[in-house]
């Protein structure tokens, strides 16, 4: 019943400007007085040192974008959020650009050899040097997570891979690259695309999603990208793509995922309240916590 929140202003895994302010808008949103109304203590921790785009070196020797400056802040997040799970404290990390899951994973896969992750993104964010259109290293952090790409990010924490294919589930995909279908088909990542949501329902497809990481995980990461969601309902994210999962749909993901107890900790990334309206993609991540921590509607 304790909840660490780490703050992670990070921009520079993509080009364009304003997710770094991710947390505030998140804290603005009222996340701790949900969270503490469901009956948990809420440690903020505070934030993530992270270097500004206009002293990060972009990194002219490597397609990689600002692979010091992403390398460097998500280091010092692994070890936080290490330290959190070594206190048995659930972390709850806010972006900040998706690279940060670099961190988070690197951070709680010292404590657990076996752990699942479910992610719940547009995008299948498993590119390499070689694969990716854009050079950004948020369109990578799920294949160096699985020890594929750059060995000053796969080697954060001095051990690689973070996870197995075999205990990733990605959910909501609707834009994928043609390297990324092709790492999907080689390492056998079990993926619902829109076309499954469509097809199967949100009830059928979490249920399937949870059977399937139980029986072969001992904790489970949630991390979702609000771009996940359609633009119609969550606007503020960079790389939108339409045709997404409703609110509601993904506010019964999160209930269905409550009621499993099965998620040990949880990110909510790519949160732009530049492009935002009224900061509502943030106050949609707050509601949607808020679900995955219990909160009914009667
Ligand atoms: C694209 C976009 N696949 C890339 N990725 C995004 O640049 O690698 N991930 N937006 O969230
Ligand atoms: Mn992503
Ligand atoms: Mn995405
Ligand atoms: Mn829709």
């Amino acid at each position: 019943k304790e909840i660490s929140v780490i703050g992670v202003p990070m921009d520079l895994g993509q080009l364009r400007r304003g997710v770094d302010m991710g947390p505030s808008a998140i804290r603005y949103a009222g996340m701790s007085e949900r969270l503490e109304g469901l009956g948990f203590t809420i440690y903020d921790e505070g934030d993530i040192k992270v270097e500004i785009k206009e002293r990060a070196d972009n990194g002219a020797e490597t397609r990689l974008k600002n692979l010091e400056a992403v390398t460097k802040g998500n280091v010092r997040l692994s070890e936080k959020v290490e330290e959190v799970v070594r206190l048995n404290r659930f972390p709850l990390v806010l972006g900040g650009d998706h690279s940060i899951a670099i961190g988070t994973l690197a951070g709680i896969a010292k404590h657990n050899k076996n752990l699942g992750v479910i992610w719940f993104d547009a995008h299948g964010d498993l590119n390499t040097a070689d694969t990716s259109p854009s050079g950004n290293i948020h369109g990578m952090s799920l294949a160096v997570s699985l020890g594929i790409g750059d060995s000053s990010l796969t080697n954060i924490g001095g051990f690689a891979p973070k996870i197995k294919p075999e205990n990733v589930v990605i959910i909501g995909a609707r834009s994928l690259d043609p390297g990324e279908r092709k790492l999907i088909r080689e390492k056998g990542i079990r993926v619902y695309t829109m076309h499954e949501i469509d097809r199967l329902g949100m009830t059928r497809v979490m249920e399937e999603t949870i059977t399937y990481l139980k029986e072969r995980t001992d904790s489970v990461h949630l991390s979702l990208d609000l771009d996940g969601l359609d633009p119609d309902d969550a606007p503020g994210v960079g790389t939108p793509v339409v045709g997404g999962i409703s609110y509601r749909e993904s506010h019964l993901a999160m209930e269905i995922l409550s009621e499993a107890e099965i998620v040990t900790s949880a990110e909510f990334v790519e949160i732009n309240p530049i492009l935002d309206e009224r900061n509502k993609t943030a106050e949609v991540a707050v509601a949607l916590m808020s679900s995955l921590f219990g909160d009914k509607l009667l």
